[in-house]
């Protein structure tokens, strides 16, 4: 009787919680729609922290670790969003991930691949791994229905 009076604002407690963090994720990500007309193209790649945007034409593709901090000799997921110019999600792409470090030659152990899309835009990694720490490039690329957009992000593991 009395455990069922606690039992019930904890519970409640974690789903406000939950919602938050849900709120949280689309605040970060509304945040990025762009506002002003695209700056110039620059030379220097963008540097990634745990998830990065790169704006293009057609497409703006996001990249987001789902482990954090990104690990080094651990498979695990990334997940890419695929907007359009105006924001909107883009669903039914094909996305391809992989990853090189340049200054060694050598690419990933595994071989990443699209496992599936849990939201409208929003497609799963898996096979993910970094095989050591260093400067890594990542090289994503999605078609959408013929519209075609690549995106290289740099890592530093
Ligand atoms: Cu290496």
């Amino acid at each position: 009787m009395s455990l069922a009076w606690v039992r019930w604002p904890l519970l409640l407690g974690v789903g406000v919680v939950s919602i938050g963090i849900a709120v949280r994720v689309l605040v970060a990500g509304a945040a990025d729609t762009p506002k002003s007309p695209q700056a110039p193209e620059s030379s220097a790649l963008p540097t990634l922290a745990e998830s990065k945007t790169v704006r293009g034409n057609p497409l703006t593709i996001r990249v987001d670790s789902v482990v954090r901090p990104i690990p080094v000799g651990v498979t695990h997921q990334w997940a890419v969003m695929v907007q359009s110019a105006d924001g909107s999600a883009v669903p039914g792409c094909s996305v391809r991930f992989d990853a090189t470090m340049p200054e060694h030659g050598h690419g990933l152990p595994l071989t990443p691949h699209t496992t599936g899309e849990p939201a409208a835009g929003r497609y799963r990694i898996e096979g993910v791994r970094f095989s050591m720490g260093g400067y890594w490039r990542l090289n994503v690329a999605a078609d959408c229905d013929g519209s075609v957009q690549r995106a290289d992000f740099e890592l530093r593991l």
